[in-house]
Protein backbone atom coordinates (compact mmCIF):
# COMPACT_ATOMS: atom_id res chain seq x y z
CA UNK A 1 0.00 0.00 0.00
CA UNK A 2 1.43 3.47 -0.70
CA UNK A 3 1.44 6.00 1.71
CA UNK A 4 -1.59 7.81 0.25
CA UNK A 5 -3.78 4.84 0.10
CA UNK A 6 -3.00 4.53 3.70
CA UNK A 7 -3.92 8.14 4.35
CA UNK A 8 -7.14 7.92 2.37
CA UNK A 9 -8.39 5.02 3.30
CA UNK A 10 -11.54 4.88 5.50
CA UNK A 11 -12.57 8.61 4.73
CA UNK A 12 -15.09 10.18 3.20
CA UNK A 13 -13.40 12.80 1.42
CA UNK A 14 -10.39 14.42 0.63
CA UNK A 15 -10.06 18.36 -0.34
CA UNK A 16 -8.05 18.19 -2.44
CA UNK A 17 -6.43 14.29 -3.07
CA UNK A 18 -4.45 16.01 -5.58
CA UNK A 19 -2.56 18.09 -3.06
CA UNK A 20 -2.38 15.55 -0.67
CA UNK A 21 -0.82 12.80 -3.33
CA UNK A 22 1.49 16.08 -3.89
CA UNK A 23 2.17 16.50 -0.61
CA UNK A 24 2.95 13.21 0.40
CA UNK A 25 5.36 12.61 -2.81
CA UNK A 26 7.38 15.68 -2.18
CA UNK A 27 9.90 14.25 0.01
CA UNK A 28 9.36 17.29 2.12
CA UNK A 29 8.23 17.21 6.04
CA UNK A 30 4.18 16.71 6.53
CA UNK A 31 2.32 17.82 9.45
CA UNK A 32 -0.95 17.42 10.49
CA UNK A 33 -3.61 18.15 13.22
CA UNK A 34 -6.97 17.68 14.71
CA UNK A 35 -8.48 19.07 17.55
CA UNK A 36 -11.39 17.78 20.00
CA UNK A 37 -13.13 19.08 22.77
CA UNK A 38 -12.17 17.12 25.86
CA UNK A 39 -15.72 15.88 27.62
CA UNK A 40 -14.70 13.43 29.94
CA UNK A 41 -15.94 10.33 27.96
CA UNK A 42 -14.45 8.82 24.78
CA UNK A 43 -17.09 7.35 22.48
CA UNK A 44 -16.77 4.77 19.96
CA UNK A 45 -17.01 7.38 17.06
CA UNK A 46 -13.74 8.75 18.26
CA UNK A 47 -12.16 5.35 17.27
CA UNK A 48 -12.42 6.89 13.84
CA UNK A 49 -10.27 9.45 13.63
CA UNK A 50 -8.06 7.96 16.36
CA UNK A 51 -7.46 5.23 14.17
CA UNK A 52 -7.00 7.75 11.18
CA UNK A 53 -4.41 9.44 13.49
CA UNK A 54 -2.54 6.04 13.80
CA UNK A 55 -2.62 5.86 10.04
CA UNK A 56 -1.10 9.33 9.74
CA UNK A 57 1.68 9.38 12.00
CA UNK A 58 2.74 5.71 10.54
CA UNK A 59 3.54 7.03 7.33
CA UNK A 60 5.18 9.68 8.46
CA UNK A 61 3.06 12.96 8.66
CA UNK A 62 3.93 14.85 12.50
CA UNK A 63 1.10 15.15 14.11
CA UNK A 64 -0.46 17.62 16.59
CA UNK A 65 -3.37 17.38 18.79
CA UNK A 66 -5.20 20.53 19.87
CA UNK A 67 -6.77 19.94 23.22
CA UNK A 68 -9.37 22.25 22.61
CA UNK A 69 -10.06 23.04 26.00
CA UNK A 70 -11.37 26.54 25.12
CA UNK A 71 -13.16 25.27 22.28
CA UNK A 72 -14.70 22.87 24.82
CA UNK A 73 -15.44 25.20 27.20
CA UNK A 74 -17.60 27.42 24.99
CA UNK A 75 -19.24 24.44 24.07
CA UNK A 76 -20.53 23.97 27.62
CA UNK A 77 -18.93 21.16 27.97
CA UNK A 78 -18.39 19.61 32.17
CA UNK A 79 -19.96 22.66 33.35
CA UNK A 80 -17.51 25.22 31.90
CA UNK A 81 -14.95 23.77 34.91
CA UNK A 82 -11.56 23.91 32.90
CA UNK A 83 -9.83 21.57 35.74
CA UNK A 84 -12.37 19.24 34.52
CA UNK A 85 -11.75 19.68 30.65
CA UNK A 86 -7.90 20.15 31.07
CA UNK A 87 -7.96 16.39 32.74
CA UNK A 88 -10.67 15.06 30.27
CA UNK A 89 -7.57 16.26 27.58
CA UNK A 90 -4.95 14.55 29.60
CA UNK A 91 -7.34 11.50 29.28
CA UNK A 92 -7.64 11.48 26.10
CA UNK A 93 -3.99 11.04 25.51
CA UNK A 94 -3.87 7.74 26.95
CA UNK A 95 -6.64 6.71 25.08
CA UNK A 96 -4.57 7.18 21.83
CA UNK A 97 -1.58 5.76 23.11
CA UNK A 98 -3.48 2.13 23.94
CA UNK A 99 -5.08 2.89 20.22
CA UNK A 100 -1.26 2.62 19.01
CA UNK A 101 -0.58 5.98 18.32
CA UNK A 102 3.00 6.55 19.99
CA UNK A 103 5.27 8.54 17.48
CA UNK A 104 4.74 11.60 15.59
CA UNK A 105 3.15 12.93 17.81
CA UNK A 106 2.77 16.05 19.97
CA UNK A 107 -0.31 17.72 21.91
CA UNK A 108 -1.00 21.22 22.50
CA UNK A 109 -3.89 22.89 24.53
CA UNK A 110 -5.70 25.37 23.65
CA UNK A 111 -4.95 27.81 26.76
CA UNK A 112 -1.13 28.01 24.71
CA UNK A 113 -2.25 28.80 21.64
CA UNK A 114 -4.32 31.76 22.69
CA UNK A 115 -1.76 33.01 25.27
CA UNK A 116 0.41 33.84 22.14
CA UNK A 117 -0.44 37.26 21.31
CA UNK A 118 -0.51 37.47 17.49
CA UNK A 119 -3.06 33.89 17.74
CA UNK A 120 -6.02 37.36 18.55
CA UNK A 121 -4.59 39.44 15.51
CA UNK A 122 -5.21 36.52 13.59
CA UNK A 123 -8.93 35.70 15.13
CA UNK A 124 -9.45 39.33 14.13
CA UNK A 125 -8.45 38.99 10.87
CA UNK A 126 -10.19 35.61 10.28
CA UNK A 127 -13.50 37.23 11.69
CA UNK A 128 -12.82 40.36 9.06
CA UNK A 129 -12.70 38.23 6.36
CA UNK A 130 -16.08 35.96 7.32
CA UNK A 131 -19.67 36.66 7.15
CA UNK A 132 -21.71 36.53 10.47
CA UNK A 133 -24.20 34.12 8.56
CA UNK A 134 -21.30 31.99 7.39
CA UNK A 135 -19.97 31.94 11.37
CA UNK A 136 -23.44 31.15 12.36
CA UNK A 137 -24.03 28.63 9.68
CA UNK A 138 -20.94 26.86 10.75
CA UNK A 139 -22.31 26.27 14.13
CA UNK A 140 -22.52 22.50 13.21
CA UNK A 141 -19.53 22.04 14.44
CA UNK A 142 -20.20 22.32 17.63
CA UNK A 143 -22.80 20.00 17.04
CA UNK A 144 -24.75 22.74 17.27
CA UNK A 145 -27.67 24.62 15.01
CA UNK A 146 -26.96 27.86 13.27
CA UNK A 147 -29.98 29.04 15.60
CA UNK A 148 -27.81 28.39 18.95
CA UNK A 149 -25.47 31.08 17.60
CA UNK A 150 -27.92 33.47 20.04
CA UNK A 151 -27.35 31.59 23.01
CA UNK A 152 -24.22 33.68 24.46
CA UNK A 153 -22.02 35.03 22.22
CA UNK A 154 -19.08 33.42 23.11
CA UNK A 155 -20.68 30.82 20.23
CA UNK A 156 -19.71 33.06 17.49
CA UNK A 157 -16.21 33.48 18.10
CA UNK A 158 -15.74 29.51 18.60
CA UNK A 159 -15.58 28.77 14.49
CA UNK A 160 -13.30 31.95 13.88
CA UNK A 161 -11.30 30.40 16.72
CA UNK A 162 -10.97 27.04 14.85
CA UNK A 163 -10.06 28.55 11.56
CA UNK A 164 -7.17 30.79 13.57
CA UNK A 165 -6.18 27.21 15.10
CA UNK A 166 -5.61 25.59 11.82
CA UNK A 167 -3.82 28.99 10.20
CA UNK A 168 -1.87 29.48 13.72
CA UNK A 169 -0.07 25.43 13.29
CA UNK A 170 0.66 25.90 9.97
CA UNK A 171 0.07 22.09 9.15
CA UNK A 172 -0.90 21.20 5.88
CA UNK A 173 -3.38 18.78 6.75
CA UNK A 174 -6.45 19.72 8.78
CA UNK A 175 -7.97 16.10 10.02
CA UNK A 176 -11.79 15.82 11.06
CA UNK A 177 -15.09 14.47 10.86
CA UNK A 178 -17.26 15.18 8.11
CA UNK A 179 -19.02 17.22 10.81
CA UNK A 180 -15.65 19.88 10.93
CA UNK A 181 -15.98 20.40 6.83
CA UNK A 182 -17.54 23.70 7.52
CA UNK A 183 -14.28 24.77 9.42
CA UNK A 184 -11.85 23.44 6.66
CA UNK A 185 -13.74 25.00 3.93
CA UNK A 186 -13.85 28.05 5.23
CA UNK A 187 -10.09 28.20 6.33
CA UNK A 188 -9.44 26.94 2.82
CA UNK A 189 -11.56 30.01 1.62
CA UNK A 190 -10.28 32.51 3.17
CA UNK A 191 -6.50 31.13 3.53
CA UNK A 192 -5.38 32.85 0.30
CA UNK A 193 -6.74 36.20 1.34
CA UNK A 194 -4.74 36.42 4.63
CA UNK A 195 -1.66 34.69 3.28
CA UNK A 196 -1.46 31.38 4.97
CA UNK A 197 -1.44 28.05 3.05
CA UNK A 198 -4.88 25.92 2.41
CA UNK A 199 -5.23 23.11 4.71
CA UNK A 200 -5.75 19.59 2.91
CA UNK A 201 -8.85 18.59 4.61
CA UNK A 202 -9.51 15.18 5.25
CA UNK A 203 -13.03 13.70 6.70
CA UNK A 204 -13.23 10.86 8.49
CA UNK A 205 -16.79 8.98 8.39
CA UNK A 206 -19.28 10.28 11.48
CA UNK A 207 -21.16 7.30 13.19
CA UNK A 208 -24.98 7.53 12.99
CA UNK A 209 -26.18 7.90 16.73
CA UNK A 210 -27.99 4.85 18.16
CA UNK A 211 -31.15 5.76 17.90
CA UNK A 212 -31.13 6.79 13.99
CA UNK A 213 -31.30 9.69 12.40
CA UNK A 214 -34.34 11.16 13.59
CA UNK A 215 -35.64 14.09 12.44
CA UNK A 216 -36.68 14.50 8.98
CA UNK A 217 -33.49 15.17 6.30
CA UNK A 218 -35.37 16.80 3.64
CA UNK A 219 -34.09 20.01 2.30
CA UNK A 220 -30.91 19.65 5.01
CA UNK A 221 -27.67 19.86 3.98
CA UNK A 222 -26.05 16.83 4.40
CA UNK A 223 -23.48 18.37 7.28
CA UNK A 224 -26.50 19.35 8.94
CA UNK A 225 -28.07 15.77 9.12
CA UNK A 226 -24.91 14.60 10.03
CA UNK A 227 -24.33 17.03 12.84
CA UNK A 228 -27.89 16.13 13.83
CA UNK A 229 -28.02 12.47 13.88
CA UNK A 230 -24.23 11.70 14.95
CA UNK A 231 -23.13 9.52 17.97
CA UNK A 232 -22.68 11.82 20.88
CA UNK A 233 -21.72 12.30 24.21
CA UNK A 234 -24.15 15.17 24.84
CA UNK A 235 -26.84 12.38 23.91
CA UNK A 236 -25.69 9.62 26.11
CA UNK A 237 -27.92 7.07 25.07
CA UNK A 238 -27.42 7.25 21.33
CA UNK A 239 -23.79 6.44 22.53
CA UNK A 240 -21.06 3.35 22.90
CA UNK A 241 -18.62 4.64 24.83
CA UNK A 242 -15.29 2.64 25.11
CA UNK A 243 -15.56 2.03 29.13
CA UNK A 244 -19.31 0.61 28.70
CA UNK A 245 -19.32 -2.95 30.23
CA UNK A 246 -19.37 -5.90 27.46
CA UNK A 247 -23.24 -6.06 28.37
CA UNK A 248 -23.85 -2.60 28.14
CA UNK A 249 -22.34 -2.28 24.92
CA UNK A 250 -24.43 -5.59 23.89
CA UNK A 251 -27.69 -4.24 25.33
CA UNK A 252 -26.89 -1.16 23.72
CA UNK A 253 -26.53 -2.67 19.97
CA UNK A 254 -29.05 -4.92 20.63
CA UNK A 255 -31.63 -1.83 21.26
CA UNK A 256 -30.04 0.35 18.47
CA UNK A 257 -32.20 1.08 15.09
CA UNK A 258 -31.23 -1.16 12.75
CA UNK A 259 -34.26 -1.19 9.82
CA UNK A 260 -34.06 -4.53 7.73
CA UNK A 261 -32.38 -4.41 4.40
CA UNK A 262 -31.52 -0.66 5.15
CA UNK A 263 -28.12 0.41 5.26
CA UNK A 264 -28.17 4.03 5.33
CA UNK A 265 -27.50 5.88 8.72
CA UNK A 266 -28.18 1.98 9.92
CA UNK A 267 -25.56 2.22 13.03
CA UNK A 268 -25.08 -1.08 13.38
CA UNK A 269 -23.90 -1.56 9.91
CA UNK A 270 -21.71 1.38 10.04
CA UNK A 271 -19.83 0.05 12.92
CA UNK A 272 -19.14 -2.65 11.01
CA UNK A 273 -18.11 -0.41 7.98
CA UNK A 274 -16.30 2.11 9.53
CA UNK A 275 -14.47 0.38 12.27
CA UNK A 276 -14.82 -3.07 12.38
CA UNK A 277 -13.70 -4.47 9.29
CA UNK A 278 -10.90 -1.99 9.48
CA UNK A 279 -8.96 -4.02 11.66
CA UNK A 280 -6.30 -5.72 9.95
CA UNK A 281 -8.28 -9.00 8.74
CA UNK A 282 -11.01 -8.72 10.39
CA UNK A 283 -14.30 -11.12 9.71
CA UNK A 284 -17.64 -11.06 11.17
CA UNK A 285 -18.98 -14.40 12.18
CA UNK A 286 -22.40 -14.87 12.54
CA UNK A 287 -23.69 -17.80 14.20
CA UNK A 288 -26.73 -19.14 13.91
CA UNK A 289 -28.91 -22.03 14.27
CA UNK A 290 -29.14 -24.89 11.43
CA UNK A 291 -32.40 -23.68 10.67
CA UNK A 292 -32.19 -19.94 9.91
CA UNK A 293 -29.14 -20.96 7.72
CA UNK A 294 -26.00 -22.05 10.04
CA UNK A 295 -23.37 -19.94 10.61
CA UNK A 296 -21.54 -17.83 8.33
CA UNK A 297 -18.63 -15.63 7.87
CA UNK A 298 -17.99 -12.46 6.10
CA UNK A 299 -14.73 -11.87 4.85
CA UNK A 300 -15.43 -8.02 3.72
CA UNK A 301 -17.79 -5.48 4.60
CA UNK A 302 -19.15 -5.67 1.09
CA UNK A 303 -20.21 -9.37 2.00
CA UNK A 304 -21.73 -7.95 4.74
CA UNK A 305 -23.81 -5.53 3.07
CA UNK A 306 -24.71 -7.14 0.34
CA UNK A 307 -26.09 -10.26 2.92
CA UNK A 308 -27.78 -7.64 4.26
CA UNK A 309 -29.61 -5.80 1.61
CA UNK A 310 -30.58 -9.07 0.19
CA UNK A 311 -32.57 -9.90 3.48
CA UNK A 312 -30.43 -12.76 4.03
CA UNK A 313 -29.00 -11.30 7.70
CA UNK A 314 -31.75 -10.57 10.15
CA UNK A 315 -31.03 -7.59 12.40
CA UNK A 316 -30.74 -9.73 15.03
CA UNK A 317 -28.11 -11.61 14.13
CA UNK A 318 -26.36 -9.13 12.87
CA UNK A 319 -26.25 -6.92 16.03
CA UNK A 320 -25.64 -10.09 17.88
CA UNK A 321 -22.28 -10.49 16.08
CA UNK A 322 -21.77 -6.93 15.86
CA UNK A 323 -21.94 -6.52 19.95
CA UNK A 324 -19.51 -9.49 20.24
CA UNK A 325 -16.55 -8.06 17.67
CA UNK A 326 -17.23 -4.73 19.33
CA UNK A 327 -16.54 -6.08 22.55
CA UNK A 328 -13.60 -7.48 21.57
CA UNK A 329 -11.98 -4.70 19.88
CA UNK A 330 -12.70 -2.44 22.99
CA UNK A 331 -12.02 -5.38 25.55
CA UNK A 332 -8.27 -4.79 23.99
CA UNK A 333 -8.05 -0.90 24.04
CA UNK A 334 -9.37 -1.29 27.52
CA UNK A 335 -6.49 -3.72 28.88
CA UNK A 336 -3.98 -1.20 27.14
CA UNK A 337 -5.27 1.50 29.22
CA UNK A 338 -5.18 -0.54 32.11
CA UNK A 339 -1.84 -1.40 31.91
CA UNK A 340 -0.90 2.13 31.64
CA UNK A 341 -2.61 2.91 34.73
CA UNK A 342 -5.05 5.20 33.33
CA UNK A 343 -8.41 3.49 33.51
CA UNK A 344 -10.61 6.32 34.88
CA UNK A 345 -11.79 9.11 32.85
C1 LIG B 1 -11.60 20.76 16.27
C2 LIG B 1 -12.21 21.19 17.43
C3 LIG B 1 -11.81 22.36 18.03
C4 LIG B 1 -10.79 23.11 17.49
C5 LIG B 1 -10.17 22.69 16.33
C6 LIG B 1 -9.16 23.43 15.74
C7 LIG B 1 -8.58 23.00 14.59
C8 LIG B 1 -8.97 21.83 13.99
C9 LIG B 1 -9.97 21.09 14.55
C10 LIG B 1 -10.58 21.50 15.72
C11 LIG B 1 -13.28 20.34 18.03
C12 LIG B 1 -14.46 20.10 17.13
C13 LIG B 1 -15.49 19.25 17.86
N1 LIG B 1 -15.07 21.34 16.69
O1 LIG B 1 -16.56 19.75 18.23
O2 LIG B 1 -15.22 18.09 18.10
Amino acid sequence: KSRFDIAVRNTLEVVLPEELSQKLESGQRVTGYLGFEPSGLVHVGWLIWMFKVRDLTSIGVDFTVLEATWHAYINDKLGGDMDMIRKAARFVRHVLRAVGVESNIRFVDAEELVSNESYWGLLLKAAKATSLARVKRALTIMGRRAEEAELDSSKVIYPLMQVTDIFYLGVDIALGGMDQRKAHMLARDIAEKLGFKKPIAVHTPILTGLSGPGRRMEGLEVDDVLADAKMSKSKPETAIFIHDSPEEVESKVMRAYCPPRVVEFNPVMELNKYLLFQQEGFRLVVERPEKYGGTVVYNDYYELERAYVEGKLHPLDLKKATAQSLNKLLEDIRRRLFSSGEAVA
